[in-house]
């Protein structure tokens, strides 16, 4: 099943070619429009003349997410504000949020995307989908919100938070798709848990999870606790929001990137370098269709890989793989790279563990230390202490002898670890303090 079925499965000579006639247009675009790219691609000694295949766009400077904080905030506008219908920010961690504009045709743009990525998600007309990311300055709510509308589905704009109502209107209202953050929806398992609501009885089918890290292991969690199929759907608010790439039903192995819209690199983070097909990097996107604020090779941070293999759904747009995390967010513990998604990984295949955790790192002197900070399951918590010592060996063995880090396990009763309706802190870096 397909949304646009003549651009999702255009054959890639004609993909390539359209692409290359939509990057050309931008490049002239933002070289006429935004003073940044002037100078910048003056820096570098090019201009879109210089851009004859899309291997050329290797020729041209990243733009950073530095570049947008020091453009604050319509300073990467490639067209006058009164043509700008939407505005949305995601907040760093540090400072001034980033800010996106969007035209009349980026909102048309965005919701069919989201359209096309609910049917790949295998949601259909009829559906009714309960969007419990956030609306506001966030883009996952609104994103998904146009999107299902565009489908034709019902949608039921209930947003974050009080968890206990959300229950009771999926089960009154029927809702058959849930789409929030995949450790959201951990947290609605658990409340309808205590509510004595079982998700067997429920009509949701299809869960489209993604704004934050998770893991495979996450995913047959999920799917166990919520009675659902999983799927992974990415985006950032830089480049649109929601619904720049998602996981088909069909295959699940791979989300989809709509390469009519972006074009993908992977990167080496340390030396810039285009990596080849299957190998790990940072993710960096190109928009090409994009009005009011078009990006050229916007190093997202975020940390995977690219496959050209055709997909048994018939899609013929490149698979990225999940996300093992942002290169920003990858702990370096005594000269060990570990990503948080490795870690939840382990935690998850281990029984009498629940899902939610939090990892603190700290400094003592010279060397670096790792609290993992997890769960017990109810059944556990009352059990004798020698019990309780077990497993915290065994998460700390499993955790060395899977990624080579040593850590010191803290096992702490049910519902103690902070609970997010968005996206989830797990990690708590004591040293950047220092
Ligand atoms: O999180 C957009 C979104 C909303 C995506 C709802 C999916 C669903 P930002 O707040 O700008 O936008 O955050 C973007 O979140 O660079 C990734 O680091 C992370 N992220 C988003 N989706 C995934 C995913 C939205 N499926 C940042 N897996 C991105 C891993 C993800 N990380």
């Amino acid at each position: 099943m397909f949304f646009n079925e003549e651009f999702e499965t255009l054959p890639r000579p004609a993909l390539e070619a359209l692409q290359l006639k939509r990057l050309q247009s931008t490049l002239d675009r933002v070289y006429a429009n935004v003073p940044f790219y002037k100078a910048s691609f003056a820096a570098a000694g090019v201009d879109p003349s210089a851009v004859k295949c899309l291997e050329d766009l290797q020729k041209l400077p990243f733009t950073t997410k530095q570049n947008m904080r020091d453009s604050y905030p319509y300073g990467l506008f490639a067209v006058p504000l009164e043509e700008i219908v939407r505005i949305h920010a995601s907040s760093g961690t540090t400072g001034k949020p980033t800010v996106v504009g969007y035209t009349q045709q980026d909102i048309n743009t965005w919701s069919e995307l989201m359209a096309r990525s609910f049917v790949a998600a295998g949601a259909h007309k009829g559906d009714i989908i309960h969007n419990a990311y956030g609306y506001g300055l966030f883009t996952g709510g609104l994103g998904a919100h146009y999107g299902a509308e565009r489908l034709g589905a019902s949608v039921i704009p209930i947003s974050g938070g009080n968890t206990k109502r959300q229950i009771m209107i999926m089960q009154d209202f029927g809702s058959s798709v849930l789409t929030c953050t995949p450790s959201y929806s951990l947290f609605m398992a658990e409340e309808a848990q205590a509510e004595g609501v079982d998700f067997k009885n429920l009509k949701l089918r299809v869960g489209i999870f993604g704004a934050e890290p998770w893991s495979e292991a996450m995913r047959r969690e999920i799917e166990e606790k919520l009675n659902l199929s999983a799927l992974d759907i990415y985006g950032l608010s830089e480049i649109m929001g929601p619904g720049v790439a998602i996981e088909c039903i069909e295959a699940k192995h791979g989300l989809h990137i709509w390469e009519d819209h972006f074009i993908p690199e992977i990167i080496n983070p340390e030396t810039g370098e285009c990596l080849p097909e299957g190998e790990l990097g940072e993710l960096v996107i190109t928009t090409i269709t994009k009005q009011g604020i078009p990006l050229i090779r916007y190093r997202t941070r975020d940390i995977t890989s690219i496959s050209y293999e055709p997909c048994i759904c018939g899609r013929t747009h490149a698979r990225i793989t999940r996300m093992s995390g942002r290169s920003d967010d990858m702990l370096i513990i005594r000269g060990v790279n570990v990503f948080p998604t490795q870690i939840e990984a382990v935690l998850v295949g281990i029984e009498g563990i629940e899902p939610h955790y939090m990892l603190i790192v700290d400094r003592q002197g010279t060397l670096d230390t790792l609290t993992v900070q997890v769960e017990v399951s109810e059944h556990l918590f009352s059990d004798e202490i020698k019990v309780l010592q077990a497993l915290s060996r065994r998460v700390e063995k499993e955790i060395k002898d899977m990624l080579g880090v040593t850590c010191t396990a803290k096992l702490v009763e049910p519902k103690t670890i902070q609970r997010s309706d968005g996206k989830a802190q797990r990690v708590i870096d004591n040293r950047k303090l220092v």
